[in-house]
């Protein structure tokens, strides 16, 4: 039951990826909230210090527990407030819907910083706006923290996230390909399952509304190719549980339209998983891999992303055998379940106490891990986390 005086708090930003997506989950579900737009002061000194992770968005709860991490975030929310919920009743697609979310929030990610940072137009509009929001409170001209933050993040999150002449058509094509698979299932239901949000459509809307959605040259070529999706992402922002009535279909199972997700988990998001976790077992802090024929060289090692498997997994041990055993069928047939399942991984540490999405108030050596978060550590793993063998266990 929602408390209209139940007030949560959202540190975030209004271009962010994350925050979009929760702020939208928020919205429908009709769970009251106020955005604090983050600053970089902020981001460290009450984000990192509450949740141990300098990640947005953070929340802090009506009696002052702090979230992070909206993938833990939205089965904390769901479980307080099951009324319309984003998980359809088939365990079946419960588990498809996990996997799209997954999907959606890490393989969209590199395309969705790519189209922001690689153009010139999106990186000089986009550099501006962080420089004069989140940026505000530092000194400076604005020319010139614009100019700090497009070098950072084309080190971090271009450069540094394995995009070169050679991969870069590969990395366009995966946003151009979900967009026509988007496409075809919003051209026929208002929302990825059906008649009511999913949590595979709060996966999307991440990258499609805070990104691809508002860039200009991802926004142009989604209004050109994909107006259904354009609509969609309006859809999704208004969408609010108490005035819909549409319900998921198919009411058991997936929409046909979703195998393309699952071929392209199969043929690559899968793959990289698998050698993001190979370079954790063994302590590299970069990999190469080839993804459909394309090399990706020196793409940096994910803590966060072996621990995103690894609960991938876990759903899928924990489903009734029945269930399991047709979702190994259709994983098969999309020559998705051999990613899937052969390859041992190593325990990410990520998250060992399963805590999360509670965060992790730093203590002690809270200077330190704030010092390394600065440096970048905290991008794609724990501050303090390091590489697996490598570091101390957390
Ligand atoms: N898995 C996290 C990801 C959060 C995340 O990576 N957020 C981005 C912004 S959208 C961020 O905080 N990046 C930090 C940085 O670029 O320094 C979640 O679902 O909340």
């Amino acid at each position: 039951m929602i408390n209209k005086s139940d007030n949560y708090r959202v540190y975030g930003l209004d271009l962010s990826y994350f925050t979009g997506k929760l702020e939208a989950y928020l919205r429908y579900k009709e769970i009251p909230y106020e955005r604090v737009e983050l600053t970089a002061r902020s981001f460290r000194d009450i984000v990192l210090e509450n949740t141990g992770l300098q990640k947005m968005p953070a929340v802090e709860t009506p009696d002052g527990t702090w979230l992070t991490d909206t993938t833990p975030m939205i089965d904390w929310f769901e479980a307080r407030y099951p009324d319309s919920s984003v998980f359809p009743e088939d365990p079946y697609a419960v588990f498809f819907c996990r996997l799209l979310e997954d999907y959606a929030d890490e393989w969209m990610w590199r395309p969705a910083l790519h189209f922001r940072w690689s153009f010139k137009k999106d990186a000089q509009l986009m550099s501006r706006r962080i420089a004069e929001e989140m940026l505000h409170d530092m000194p400076g001209p604005v020319w010139m923290k614009a100019r700090m933050i497009l070098r950072r993040q084309l080190k971090e999150y271009v450069t540094g996230d394995g995009i070169t002449p050679e991969t870069r058509s590969h990395v366009e094509q995966i946003y151009l390909k979900t967009l026509d698979t988007m496409q075809r299932q919003l051209s026929v239901t208002p929302f990825l399952l059906g008649g009511r949000p999913s949590l595979a459509d709060f996966g999307f809307f991440g990258s499609m509304f805070r990104h691809f959605g508002i860039d200009p040259t991802p926004a142009r070529i989604m209004r050109d190719r994909a107006p259904a999706v354009y609509a969609w992402t309006g859809r999704l922002w208004n969408a609010r549980a108490s005035r819909l009535e549409g319900a998921f279909e198919p009411a058991e199972g997936i929409p046909p339209a979703w195998a393309a997700f699952l071929k392209d988990m199969g043929a690559a998001y899968f793959p990289y998983l698998n050698a993001n976790a190979a370079a954790w077992r063994e302590g590299r802090k970069r990999f190469d891999v080839e993804i459909e024929g394309v090399t990706y060289r020196r793409l940096p090692t994910s803590q966060y992303r072996v621990w995103c498997f690894e609960r991938l997994r876990q759903h899928f041990s924990a489903l009734p055998p029945e269930t399991a055993a047709k979702v190994r069928q259709t994983l098969t047939t999309h020559r998705a379940w051999e990613p899937f399942h052969a390859a041992e991984i190593a325990p990410s540490r990520f998250d060992p106490d399963n805590r999360l999405p509670l965060g992790t108030e730093l203590s002690g050596d809270a200077a330190a891990a704030r010092k390394s978060a600065q440096r970048g550590g905290s991008l794609w793993g724990r501050p303090d986390g390091g590489v697996a063998g490598k570091s101390k266990p957390i």
